[in-house]
């Protein structure tokens, strides 16, 4: 049997030898840090023995393949210390996931937090203990036989497709039925932590059994898992859902309905300030503003297309008099009414259409996820209409447009995504000719203006090709932020013309722009993004006054409150007969931008001492100097200083 290395370096072995004892045979230290091996394109055990020939590359800690393989090993050793601690338990799936693992079990009584404790403890007995995690290729009814009391595992056998091998995994007394890829003994999982608890159906069938999963995650060393452990309390902390609460930003309310927020007073300060700069930038880029109904009739939404290829997400149509109307899920269809009113010459175009447009889509209540993902938003939404020889220029515009603002909001594009159509019939309009031409044109245009992108086939919208810009978080979550959409169906439903120079009918090409999201999924990127903290430009109460003493200086700091609103601020008093530091306290826990204490000197001399949101400094300078320096800081946005 002879092995080829990665640096082309051949070995002929006489006897079937494992990955580990390939690693040993190199150096002690690598063999500490392997965790499986590739032979081609096979995944083998650390234990697996390799008996035939080829391309060998050895796995480590340090590689992409090494957090799954780990992963998913704690799985088996979790189910394993389950087992030991509750003997009537049986087992769904347990796969590697993202961040860890987890495993379905069902077992008759509800684990607790605490239960996760003391299977912990038992997984750090069975590490101790070292069980060698030993392969077994079976026969389908060698391992139907073996699992025939275990309703879950026969169902999860049944649905090996034919001809497929079947494998089981033994580790001491414990039997899995598994594909594999594992890490060869229980010893070798070290650092691990079990999370947290859900319920979740049987192989996500709602009308099979549902089970109890526990999550977990699994690293290399204390440092990786300690880091791991200390980001998740970072994000617990950094929940938008949290945040918003805290703050009083929102309010997600049952009996107002699942996925329809309420924007409470300090969540809309903040949304009005994204609708007038939204507004400005548009006006500026020469966009023009209409307002459309909420409504639309169902006809109208069969001639665009979204009744056919959309419908699943729309709320049922609603009957009165003559007439059926449906909820828009989106505005377009009134856009084109809108192009459709009148005469309109090349000379017209581009005609750029802006509404900040509310919309209901019928989301799934599991996808539901507070502001991110709702069934009513607000989009800062636009239709460009342009001639063929256009679209490049507007798309470039539209993409500089959302680049600038992405920027002030303090914000980064993660990647861009190219999002094609796929042979997926229902989800896509029909005519070839048009989706080649769209997918061509926006295509070329990404490569022209030199935009990085990342290509997803089967994500376009039904209408057309387009570009989404996914923001990073700083937790790393993705979400799509903005969005670019070239159309050349609705102009042809709605059977759209311009008169060209040479007097003749021609039909415009349609543009769809997503600025800032929904107000409601910014809002969400936003909250964690800056954990409450809002940049000046966007908090809701951008700065407080607080008297020293309620009594002496309480008048005087009501009338600078005043002043400050009368020059379009947000600014609050706090008037109450409380401690100075502990007025002071209160406004740090509102995250509120600026503090300016008001006592005798203040008073007499026309002054603010002031104090940042996060910093103890206390600077005293005349009220115009502090205007001065307020109006900077919120002319510069998000940017940074
Ligand atoms: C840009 N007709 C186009 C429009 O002209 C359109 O609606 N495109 S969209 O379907 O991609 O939606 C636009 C943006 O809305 C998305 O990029 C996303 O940022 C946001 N969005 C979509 N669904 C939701 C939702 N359920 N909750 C919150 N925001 C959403
Ligand atoms: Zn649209």
């Amino acid at each position: 049997m002879q092995l080829t290395f990665p640096d082309g370096k051949k070995k002929t072995y006489d006897a079937p030898i494992t990955p580990l004892a390939i690693a040993k045979a190199i150096s002690s230290s690598l063999a500490k840090k392997t965790v499986a091996a590739f032979l081609d394109d096979t995944l083998y055990d650390l234990n697996r023995p390799i008996d035939r020939d080829g391309a060998i590359r050895l796995i480590t800690e340090s590689d992409d393949e090494a957090f799954e393989i780990l992963n998913h090993s704690s799985a088996h050793l979790m189910a394993q210390a389950i087992k030991r601690l509750y003997p009537n338990a049986q087992f769904g799936v347990g796969p590697a996931i993202e961040e860890g693992f987890y495993y379905d079990v069902a077992l008759d009584e509800s684990l607790k937090e605490d239960d996760l404790l003391k299977i912990e403890n038992q997984m750090r007995k069975l590490v101790k203990e070292n069980h060698e995690m030993i392969r077994q290729e079976v026969s389908r009814e060698a391992a139907l036989t073996f699992f025939k009391d275990d309703f879950y595992k026969t169902t999860l056998i049944e649905a090996i497709p034919e001809g497929d091998a079947i494998t089981l995994y033994r580790q001491g007394d414990f039997v899995d039925l598994c594909r594999g890829g594992h890490i060869g003994f229980t010893g070798k999982i070290k650092h691990f932590k079990l999370l947290s608890l859900a319920g979740a159906y049987f192989r996500g069938d709602s009308s099979g059994p549902m089970m109890q999963r526990i999550y977990g995650t699994a690293w290399f060393s204390k440092d990786a898992l300690d880091a791991h452990l200390s980001m998740l309390e970072e994000r617990k902390e950094r929940d938008h859902r949290k945040l918003g609460k805290e703050l009083k930003m929102f309010m997600l309310n049952s009996e107002v309905g699942q996925g329809l927020a309420t924007w409470l007073p300090n969540g809309y300060a903040v949304r009005k300030v994204l609708e007038d700069y939204v507004y400005d930038q548009e006006r500026k880029a020469g966009y023009l503003h209409v307002s459309t109904p909420v409504l639309g009739t169902k006809h109208l939404y069969e001639t665009s297309g979204h009744w056919d290829h959309y419908q699943e997400n729309m709320f049922p149509p609603m009957e009165k008099d003559d007439e059926t109307f449906v909820l828009r899920p989106m505005s377009c269809p009134h856009h084109m009414k809108i192009f459709q009113s009148d005469l309109r010459s090349y000379r017209d175009l581009p005609l750029r259409y802006a509404e900040i447009v509310t919309q209901h889509r019928y989301e799934a209540s599991g996808a539901l996820t507070g502001l991110e993902r709702v069934r009513a938003m607000t989009l800062t939404d636009a239709h460009i209409f342009v001639r063929p020889d256009q679209i490049k220029e507007e798309v470039i515009n539209a993409y500089e447009l959302i680049e600038t603002a992405i920027a002030d909001l303090g914000l980064e594009i993660a990647y861009i995504e190219f999002a094609t159509r796929d042979d997926s019939k229902s989800k896509f309009h029909d005519n070839d000719r048009l989706w080649n031409l769209a997918e061509t044109i926006l295509e070329d245009v990404l490569k022209d203006a030199e935009i990085p992108y990342k290509k997803v086939p089967g994500e376009a919208a039904f209408y057309g090709p387009k570009i989404d810009f996914q923001v990073k978080t700083v937790l790393g979550h993705m979400i799509t932020m903005s969005t670019i959409q070239l159309d050349f169906l609705l102009p042809e439903r709605f059977d759209l013309n311009y008169i060209n120079a040479s007097g003749e009918k021609e039909r415009p090409v349609v543009i769809h722009r997503g600025y800032i999201s929904t107000f409601e999924r910014l809002m969400s990127i936003l909250l964690e993004q800056y954990k409450g903290a809002f940049p000046t430009w966007l908090a809701p109460v951008q700065a407080i006054v607080i008297p020293v003493n309620q009594a002496v200086h309480g008048e005087h700091a009501k009338a600078l409150k005043q002043h400050l609103i009368d020059l379009g601020y947000r600014v609050n008093v706090d008037q109450r007969d409380e401690k100075l530091g502990y007025k002071i306290r209160d406004a740090q826990t509102q995250k509120i931008p600026y503090q300016l204490v008001i006592g005798d000197q203040e008073m007499a001399e026309d002054q603010v001492t002031y104090r940042q949101y996060g910093s103890s400094d206390q600077h005293t300078v005349s009220t115009a100097e502090f205007e001065a320096l307020l109006a900077a800081d919120v002319a510069r946005k998000s940017r940074p200083q």
